[in-house]
């Protein structure tokens, strides 16, 4: 728990005029609440330190100054999320993805270890735990989205069998690597739910990680492959679709779409579906590894929350990514109700249009930079390619490079396994790296 000081009301607080000279501290120790002088409102306070919140923190930093921006983050680690597609395949492992929270928060932002509980946005001030109120003059909301598999009926306690795994969770990344090797004869399953995910790709790059390697290893004549997609299409974009469904057809792989997982029976093997096309009808299908990409939503603290539209989804403008409501309110990443799809790529490309807003807004001006919609999938198709989709709030391709990306590639997989993560820890989080756009306009240009 953080220990930083209560406040009667939401307004600024006298700041102390003498502080205790602090013993000198490791980087790490300099994040921590323990031991440092504590403060209850923020110039700008940040909620979430994923990849939006880090990034924005880094930007809001060299904007404010050090001591002026805090940062609400219960954990401990920070997960580089993408890498865990590799890692299910057994192609990188688990403990690479991951630094330690502490080394990730620029420095001059003050952590504060806690979970938000409620916003108070008409009050500016949002409550942690234990009722703890921290103020703010602006608010970033960075809170990502919720996994909920306990949606799904037998699920999570059917992760405690084998031959299940789903590369969404820290808990579960492991066990698909484990079905992948232990995978005798029979069907592989992978699936996508009836609601809104992280890297809408993520549920098929391991169906084609895995038949590579069924291949690799003389199994593939004894698996039976499917993708049950709740979704009546395999991808939002035409262009990338055509490409997959070309894909899916040369490995003789089965597309049922709308098909929902709605149980696992772990300890028969058995995941059962609802056809949503037939409302009612269920059918159960045998298998011997089943991928489960869960259900999400928005996270608790923002169900009926003032800042949430209907879904719970932090409401934007979707250009200038302000709030519609609250004029110092704004969001990033996973947690919006953006139309787009949810990755980190979005994440980078919003974070230098929102750096923008909130500048303008500071000054009182008019928010003028516009985001596109900016997304990117790279759509790994087998242990040395990839399809590097791009795209834009209207499904429509915006490629970085001069090239044919929805063919697979041998550079759009290494700019995945082996480009990405530098670019991620070093250029995004630290606030450097707001997407490709400017790399784009270079090498299109002359172009048609
Ligand atoms: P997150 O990074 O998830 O951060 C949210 C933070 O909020 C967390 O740290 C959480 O602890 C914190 N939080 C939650 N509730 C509270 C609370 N009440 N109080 C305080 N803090 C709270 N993206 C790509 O661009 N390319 C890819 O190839 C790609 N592949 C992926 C593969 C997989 C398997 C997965 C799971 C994701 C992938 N992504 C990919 C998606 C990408 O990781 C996310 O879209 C991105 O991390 C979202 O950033 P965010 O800041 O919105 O949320
Ligand atoms: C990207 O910017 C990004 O965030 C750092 C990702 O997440 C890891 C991506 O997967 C991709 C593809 C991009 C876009 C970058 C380029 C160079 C196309």
């Amino acid at each position: 728990m953080a220990a930083v000081g209560f406040i009667s009301s939401c307004t600024r607080p006298l700041v102390p005029l003498f502080r205790p000279r602090l013993p000198k501290m490791s980087p790490s120790q300099l994040h921590t609440t323990a031991g440092c002088a504590s403060k209850d409102y923020y110039e700008v306070l940040v909620l979430g330190g994923g990849t939006g919140g880090i990034a924005m923190s880094a930007r809001m930093k060299r904007k404010v100054g050090a001591g002026n921006v805090a940062l609400v983050e219960p954990q401990e680690k920070h997960y580089y999320q993408p890498m865990w597609t590799l890692v299910g395949a057994g192609a990188k492992q688990l403990s690479k993805s991951s630094r330690a929270t502490a080394s990730v928060i620029p420095s001059g932002v003050r952590w504060i270890q806690s979970r938000v509980q409620k916003l108070d946005p008409d009050k500016n001030c949002v409550y942690l735990e234990n009722n703890q109120k921290i103020s703010y003059k602006y608010l970033i909301i960075a809170l990502g989205l919720q996994l909920q598999y306990e949606k799904i009926k037998g699920l999570p306690e059917g992760f405690k069998y084998p031959k299940i795994g789903s590369n969404y969770s820290i808990h579960t990344v492991e066990k698909t690597w484990q079905a992948l090797k232990g995978f005798e004869e029979g069907n592989a399953i992978f699936t996508f739910p009836n609601t809104p995910v992280k890297c809408a790709g993520a549920p098929q790059k391991i169906m084609y990680l895995s038949e590579a390697y069924f291949r690799k290893n003389g199994k593939r004549s004894e698996a039976n492959i499917m993708f049950n997609t709740a979704l009546g299409m395999i991808f939002g974009v035409q262009k990338y679709a055509d490409a997959l469904l070309k894909i899916v057809k040369s490995r003789d792989i089965t597309v049922n779409y709308r098909h929902n997982l709605i149980e696992v029976r772990a300890d028969k093997q058995e995941a059962v579906f609802e056809n949503l096309d037939k409302p009612g009808t269920t059918e159960v299908y045998q298998y011997e590894m089943l991928h489960v990409t869960p259900p999400m939503g928005p996270p608790d603290v923002l169900l009926n929350s003032p800042v949430s539209d209907a879904a719970g989804w932090v409401d934007l403008d979707k250009e200038t990514l302000q709030h519609t409501k609250y004029p110092n309110v704004f969001g990033i990443g996973d947690c919006t109700n953006l139309p787009t799809s949810k990755t980190a790529a979005a994440v980078a490309g919003q974070s230098g249009v929102l750096a923008k807003t909130i500048s303008s807004v500071m000054q009182g001006k008019t928010p003028t930079k516009k985001y596109d919609g900016y997304t990117s999938c790279p759509l790994v198709t087998n242990y040395n390619r990839a399809i590097l989709a791009e795209f834009d709030y209207n499904s429509q391709p915006l490629e970085t490079f001069p090239i044919d990306q929805s063919k697979e590639r041998l550079t759009s997989f290494h700019m995945k396994a082996h480009m990405m993560p530098p670019l991620y820890w070093h250029g995004l989080l630290k606030g450097f790296w707001g997407g490709p756009g400017p790399i784009r306009k270079l090498l299109h240009l002359g172009l048609k």
